[in-house]
């Protein structure tokens, strides 16, 4: 896949890509817009409240996971230890880890698309005693090389790589993500990865489709934005969020579904279409996993062996994935 240059680097780059992008997804079966687009600055923000929904546990599973256990799971590192995290957003998580694991990490690689996240997850760290910090404004594949490439020459490296993010991919793209990483690292080095478990539909659904309606939010300012970013006259009012749970691929879909007959209008991609009433534009899959089909992966992508820390209410899972 070729990078999305990024709205601040380069705005006019950036919305000719995403023209671009969409006018060719939203001519597939079924129309489709990809997710990457639902974090812009609205987006975002809707994501960080998703996160403190009562029925969307995912962070918060995930944080008390890293400081329960933050010990054991630098335990085995040869030290010093420097981490590099993919996607850090506002660096909550690897604060909670390094405040937690009470030692001195050599370095910290932060990486994100989002400048705004960087700032805030350096200053975050600051505040903690930690003097070593590299921020890194790409995306995941160029920021693990650039982390590589200044890493420390002694000790190990973590990278993490949280939130269920994984879970964004297919399957097969996934694992070839999960083999990059492995390539880039040595032995002694370790990937942490968090990822959300197969659960019960109802919470599932609960998660995805909450009754305050915030995901449903998330989900419809894709088409603000690209109202407001490319030009398009989609009748925001005309939409309905809706989940599904595909059992066969193990994931959760999101769809925005036209409230009736319509047609839409592009400009800046050059798109006009009709949308059917009841006709679905997927913006989203979730994919779930089993904590050893987890194991399994890692091994697959030439990991030598994984450690588990689940929590069984939630059903989530943080795996440390070594290298011998
Ligand atoms: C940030 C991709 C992990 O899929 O659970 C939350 C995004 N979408 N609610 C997820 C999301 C709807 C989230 N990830």
């Amino acid at each position: 896949m070729r990078p999305t240059p990024h709205p601040r680097d380069d705005p006019e780059a950036f919305r000719r890509a995403f023209a671009a992008e969409i006018a060719e997804t939203l001519r597939r079966t079924p129309r489709q817009i990809p997710s990457k687009y639902l974090y812009d600055e609205l987006g975002s923000a809707l994501f960080e409240a998703i996160c403190r929904l009562p029925w969307y546990r995912i962070a918060r599973a995930e944080s008390s996971l890293l400081v329960r256990h933050a010990r054991d799971i630098v335990r085995s590192l040869s030290r010093p230890v420097a981490l590099a995290e993919l996607g850090c957003g506002s660096g909550e998580k690897i604060a909670l880890l390094v405040g937690a694991a009470g030692e001195q990490f050599t370095a910290v690689h932060l990486v994100d698309i989002s400048e705004a996240a960087l700032d805030m997850a350096r200053y975050r760290l600051q505040a903690i005693g930690m003097r070593a910090i590299v921020t890194h404004h790409l995306a995941y594949e160029q920021g693990l090389t650039r982390a590589v490439q200044q890493r420390p020459r002694h000790g190990s490296l973590m990278v993490l790589f949280l939130g269920s993010n994984i879970g964004n991919f297919a399957p097969p793209v996934a694992r070839e993500f999960l083999a990059r990483i492995r390539r880039s690292l040595r032995p002694g080095d370790a990937l942490l990865l968090g990822a959300d478990l197969i659960k019960p539909e109802e919470e599932l659904m609960l998660a995805y489709d909450d009754p305050l309606q915030v995901t449903a939010a998330f989900n419809r300012n894709l088409l603000r934005r690209i109202n407001d970013e490319l030009g398009g006259d989609f009748n925001l009012e005309a939409f309905r969020h809706q989940v599904r749970w595909n059992a066969a691929e193990q994931r959760v879909e999101a769809y925005l579904v036209s409230l009736r007959r319509q047609h839409v209008v592009i400009a800046d991609a050059r798109l006009e279409f009709d949308l059917d009433e009841g006709e679905a534009i997927w913006t989203e899959s979730s994919h779930k996993y089993d904590a050893e089909q987890l194991l399994r992966e890692g091994l697959a992508a030439g990991f030598s062996g994984g450690e588990q820390w689940i929590d069984q209410d939630a059903k989530f899972a943080l795996t440390r994935f070594s290298i011998a």
